[in-house]
């Protein structure tokens, strides 16, 4: 099974191979914000496609946060200034299939005639738009994908390449705790420490450098916690100011909501500078948040999603999204009362009332 995976390809995968043996020149290209999925399999394909000979590029709206220096210490992370694009042929879009949510290059990428590649995970909503793709919803992380891929292409990864795929797994699986964690993301993790991964200087380098207001802005977060349906779904809400959300892990404060006994879906909200709001939607059960994510235009996996919702209020997004969970959960929310009263259990006492 694990070998089949690492082997067998679908005709479009196949395809896809074909144009990374044959394109010369590549740009590797992220989401916003990229996460360590992303970042890893970017470091990673980009040393596989340099030891095939290609000249690579790799290039961000955004720079990747220091806590990810291990990995730009091997490859060179590009951030985009606006204008021309390196000089390419293809165009490969790493764990995600938007054009739009490469930011400000998404008009420079369109414009250009490179062919667009794909490599992702998650599920594709709309209609297909690129020349190739190299997708696979089961695999758990898209560093998967891309240690798939240099099998496939025969090129060996050197511990570089390994730091990255081994970046994208403890990513997207929580360190092996989620469900997506299968033999296959066991057996990858152990090649790469058999290549000279080691897994606590990772865990160390992603998870022990937080500044000094982290603890308190995970305090903070935390405080906002309000249960819905009896505690089956948990939100916070976190706006610009009360909690400096650049000192806050959120994965952490959705680790800890999960841990909650009776906890099935979680949801986190945060303003964003910019405007908008951002919500992390993750499922402990049977639940479904990629159903939800889509119907305010995000997307995802059955079990973590997100969603980036502009022209909107916190208030009124945070409203219209609790009613949402709790209709797919088959709960009826209290009618004639606004989202922070009728149906909700404070949580911590009513700490919440105080801020
Ligand atoms: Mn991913």
């Amino acid at each position: 099974m694990i070998q089949s995976s690492l082997t067998e390809t679908n005709a479009a995968q196949a395809r896809a191979l074909d144009l990374l043996r044959n394109g010369r020149r590549f740009l590797l290209c992220g989401h916003v914000r990229p996460d360590g999925d992303c970042l890893g399999a970017q470091a990673a394909l980009a040393r596989v496609l340099t030891a095939m000979g290609k000249d690579v590029w790799i290039q961000n709206t955004d720079a990747p946060e220091p806590r990810f220096d291990y990995l730009a210490r091997d490859v060179k992370f590009g951030v985009y200034q606006g204008g021309d694009l390196p000089r390419h042929d293809v165009s490969v879009l790493l764990d995600f299939c938007e054009l739009s949510r490469t930011g400000s290059m998404e008009p420079a990428l369109a414009a250009h005639a490179s062919k667009k590649l794909v490599i992702d995970h998650h599920v594709a909503p709309g209609v297909p738009w690129w020349d190739e793709a190299y997708v696979d919803v089961r695999a758990s992380a898209t560093g998967i994908l891309v240690r798939r891929i240099a099998a496939q292409l025969g090129v060996p990864l050197d511990v570089a390449a390994a730091r990255g795929v081994f970046t994208s797994i403890v990513t997207d699986t929580g360190w092996f705790k989620y469900s997506n964690t299968d033999a296959e993301t066991l057996a990858a993790a152990a090649e790469m420490t058999a290549l000279g991964v080691v897994p606590n200087v990772v865990y160390a380098a992603l998870h022990q450098r937080q500044p000094l207001g982290h603890p308190p802005a995970l305090a903070r977060a935390i405080e906002r916690l309000e249960y819905h349906a009896d505690g089956r779904l948990a939100v916070v809400d976190i706006p610009l100011g009360p909690v400096d959300s650049g000192a806050l892990d959120t994965d952490e404060v959705l680790d800890i909501l999960r841990a909650v006994e009776r906890v099935e879906v979680v949801l986190l909200l945060r303003e964003m500078p910019a405007g908008g709001v951002k919500l992390s939607a993750r499922s402990k059960g049977d639940f479904d948040v990629h159903a939800l994510a889509r119907q305010f235009g995000g997307g995802g996996h059955k079990k973590a999603s997100g969603a980036t919702v502009l022209g909107t209020t916190m208030a009124d997004f945070r409203a219209r999204l609790v009613a949402a969970t709790l209709a797919a959960l088959g709960e009826t929310a209290a009618t004639g009362a606004g989202p922070r009263s009728g149906g909700t259990n404070q949580a911590g006492g009513g700490a919440r009332n105080g801020g």
